[in-house]
């Protein structure tokens, strides 16, 4: 995006705020999702719903019930909103002076996310564009991955991967953790030798490893994910130096300066870019730009959003920068049904299609909301 438009971005004025809810909804997901860190057998999740002049715009909070991926949980994140955050918005002021109040809360990127995206989507719909329109990026058809968690057996993960290469994904991401890393990326490869394949370590393992990560340099990864823990952005470059196969950053990344500083360390060679975990989509535009800059590839995580927050990572993603494929895969993947309309849907060559019309170009599903829903809070 011309950097222009980020600023007219941040010239937005924030429309008046009539009425505001927490809403919780818990989904069964078809299959339990296992990684190194927790197996989730359902999405429990916080939406912000947000009034404003007739209009309802909806935001999700990528943060879990529980902090085991990252610190932020969706208790802490209704804390920050409630207390913190919603008493910084001021209708009539800029986009731009909300978020920089913003920063006078440390941390908590999730729940800041969470009331930006809100916002965007507040305003994209006052004004009757597409939330990737509002951003400055024009409509294209946007890749597609999937993300397979672990599997008890090496047969149930070739079935995961060969069902996900029948309907064409660009990318496969696999699991791995310790005891469950080299053997299965081998059983993989050597059944789909031409797949675009990756690995995601959520952190498993320390720099003690290093020799048994080189094992995977055979397999012709596009990249590791966070083998390492999540604040160890210097020991991951330190691993970058005896390793072949790019490293990949996630949990260690939650600012601009996060990824300034893994870039100048060379701690790795592509980003994944979670706009929850960053803080929001300005953060994400910004980081996609700088990396693009410096050579770095970027691509879109996910974290086993509902519909809502599944549609503001496809918006995103038109954006520059977004140079690999994500981790944005069918609704079906997940859910049997989703709190929204639109399932997302790859086309049969792997694209999936930005929905259109104005804001996310979703609508939930009153019915199933009332389904899923485990608690309402008035805010405001
Ligand atoms: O590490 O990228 C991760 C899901 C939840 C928490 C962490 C991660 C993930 C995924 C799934 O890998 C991404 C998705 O399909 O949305
Ligand atoms: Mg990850």
């Amino acid at each position: 995006m011309p950097e222009s438009s980020q600023s007219h971005l941040e010239q937005q004025r924030i429309p008046p705020l009539e009425r505001i809810d927490f809403v919780t909804v818990k989904l069964p997901f078809v299959h339990p999702f296992g990684t190194s860190v927790q197996t989730w057998t359902h999405k429990e999740a916080l939406l912000l719903r947000v009034e404003s002049g007739g209009r309802v715009a909806w935001s999700e909070c990528v943060a879990d019930p529980d902090p085991f991926y990252l610190s932020e949980t969706t208790g802490t994140a209704c804390h920050i909103i409630r207390d913190f955050l919603l008493p910084l918005v001021e209708p009539g002021e800029t986009v731009g002076d909300v978020l920089h109040k913003f920063h006078h809360v440390r941390g908590h990127e999730m729940a800041k996310a969470t009331v930006e995206n809100a916002l965007l989507v507040c305003i994209a719909l006052q004004r009757g564009v597409a939330l990737h329109t509002l951003l400055g990026w024009p409509e294209k058809k946007i890749m597609s991955g999937i993300s397979i968690g672990l599997r008890d057996t090496q047969a149930e993960l070739l079935d995961a991967v060969a069902s996900a290469v029948a309907k064409k994904y660009h990318r496969v991401k696999m699991k791995i953790k310790k005891g469950k890393d080299v053997e299965w990326v081998r059983a993989v490869r050597e059944r789909f030798p031409d797949l675009q394949l990756m690995v995601d370590a959520n952190g498993d393992y320390t720099l003690d490893d290093a020799m048994h990560l080189q094992k995977l340099d055979v397999f012709g990864l596009t990249m590791i994910e966070q083998p390492l823990s999540y604040s160890d952005i210097y020991q991951h470059s330190l691993l970058q130096d005896q390793l072949h196969t790019p490293l990949c950053l996630d949990e260690s990344l939650h600012t601009f300066n996060d990824v300034t500083t893994a870039i100048a360390l060379d701690a790795c060679r592509v980003i994944n870019i979670k706009q929850g975990r960053v803080g929001g989509l300005l953060e994400s535009m910004r980081i996609a730009r700088f990396a693009m800059e410096h050579g770095i590839g970027v691509w879109s995580g996910g974290m086993d959003e509902t519909g809502i927050g599944r549609a503001v990572n496809i918006h995103l993603q038109t954006a520059d920068g977004f140079s690999l494929p994500g981790d944005t895969s069918e609704t079906l993947n997940y859910f049997t049904e989703d709190i929204i309309e639109q399932p997302v849907m790859l086309d049969r060559h792997g694209f999936i299609s930005v929905p259109p019309g104005p804001g996310l170009g979703i609508s939930v599903d009153p019915q199933r909301l009332m389904k899923y829903m485990i608690h309402a809070e008035r805010v405001r």
